[in-house]
């Protein structure tokens, strides 16, 4: 074996670090809150980030002193994100049939306060705003609380154009906190969507009680998987950009080409940032024996962004991954910024059991019953045998008072 890589079955994601301690500095903030209210919201955002939690008045899009060719760029990105958001649900209907008992239907109902959190300690993430809000909007959510450290004017001026109904300036668990219980002219939302740092997802963790969450976002991953990859630097850049988000985030390459994954890596060790990467385990590179060995460990490992080089492969061969990225031409970066899908994603494996985020998730599926006089009849008989069968009395009752 090379030591320019290691091979798939040697392969483990690495654990979160400082989970302990995280939980519980995190604990005490959303304990302070919910006995204390906004003070305890105030204070401690003065402490953490010697920042005042306070609301800002969103102006019309166009009124942001930013760059002209910036506004172009998030409106562009804006529409694209919104015509997704838009096809995710252009076949949801509330629907209902009826048959010889009554009526029986489901209705798609938005959330009524949702609370999107735009990070913004390192970098003014411009586009989660878009990607956090556009489907709340689209979904049809009333209240729409976009909550973020940042006051950058490009991203107020994204929360501005996706529709955000408050912008509230906080940041990290207190934030979380603050949307979770409510504060100030913001009621408790219902709902809290959108990427964070380790005490903003461990906050969200801990609010699941009380709030629904999106998912808890670990740090960034990226899967590559290519046997013929015809252009290395492409993705040499998208393995550093997942980098940049995070010190524990993880790009790997799996290939069962050993001469790929040679080149690769001394096309990384020249390069400053990917030679430092390499050393520090942010970037590995994996060799697999075979396609089926290959495809075992990818669906196992349910990366965040699986970007799969070969644009022939079959895409229902990839069991587990946040969003599917097929052929060197797409950039995990457009999908981050405007290509279209949503870039709040599952990982740490999470994508086992969870997509990315959609206008779905801001939706509820409610159910409607109308039973008619058969079925008044015919229920009555079948519930009350169940409830005695339960041993549970008053339900039988209920069933019985209704017989015909
Ligand atoms: N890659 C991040 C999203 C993002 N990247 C925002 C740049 N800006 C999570 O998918
Ligand atoms: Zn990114």
């Amino acid at each position: 074996m090379s030591d320019k890589y290691s091979h798939v079955t040697d392969y483990i994601r690495p654990a979160f670090k400082d989970q302990s301690k995280i939980e519980q500095t995190v604990a005490k903030i959303l304990d302070k809150i919910k006995n204390h209210g906004d003070a305890a919201v105030q204070a401690i955002s003065q402490k953490i980030d010697q920042q005042d939690a306070q609301y800002i008045d969103l102006l019309p899009f166009d009124e942001y002193p930013i760059d002209q060719s910036l506004k172009d760029a998030i409106q562009s990105a804006h529409r694209r994100i919104k015509k997704f958001c838009q096809f995710q649900i252009k076949d949801l209907k509330n629907d209902q049939f009826s048959d010889e008992m009554g009526d029986f239907g489901f209705v798609y109902q938005p959330i009524e306060h949702i609370g999107a959190y735009i990070p913004g300690g390192q970098f003014p993430l411009i586009s989660t705003a878009l990607m956090t809000l556009i489907p709340a909007q689209v979904a049809g959510c009333p209240v729409r609380v976009a909550c973020s450290p940042s006051d950058h004017p490009a991203l107020l001026a994204a929360a501005s154009l996706a529709g955000a109904t408050q912008f509230l300036h906080l940041g990290g668990a207190q934030a979380i906190g603050a949307l979770s219980y409510g504060y100030d002219q913001t009621p408790a939302v219902n709902l809290i969507v959108g990427p964070g740092n380790a005490y903003v997802n461990q906050a969200k963790a801990q609010v699941q009680h009380r709030t629904q969450i999106d998912t808890l976002a670990g740090p960034s991953e990226l899967l590559i998987y290519g046997n013929q990859i015809k252009q290395p630097e492409w993705l040499m850049f998208d393995a550093l950009a997942q980098a940049e988000h995070d010190a524990n985030a993880v790009s790997v390459v799996v290939s069962e080409t050993p001469e790929l994954l040679e080149n690769l890596y001394d096309l990384l060790d020249e390069h400053p940032k990917g030679k430092e990467l390499l050393n520090n385990d942010n970037i590995v590179l994996l060799l697999a024996d075979d396609q089926p060995q290959a495809l075992a460990f990818i669906n196992d490992y349910a990366p965040e962004h699986l970007m799969v080089c070969d644009e022939s492969m079959k895409t229902a061969l990839f069991k587990n991954y946040g969003s599917l990225f097929i052929g060197e031409n797409s950039a995990v970066a457009f999908g981050d910024y405007c290509a279209g899908p949503n870039h709040t994603l599952p990982t740490a494996g999470a994508a086992k059991f969870s997509g990315g985020l959609s206008v779905h998730q801001f939706l509820k599926v409610q159910s409607t019953q109308k039973i008619n006089n058969t079925g008044r009849g015919v229920l009555a008989n079948i519930s009350a045998k169940l409830a005695a069968a339960e041993g549970l009395t008053y339900h039988e009752q209920s069933a019985e008072i209704r017989k015909l």
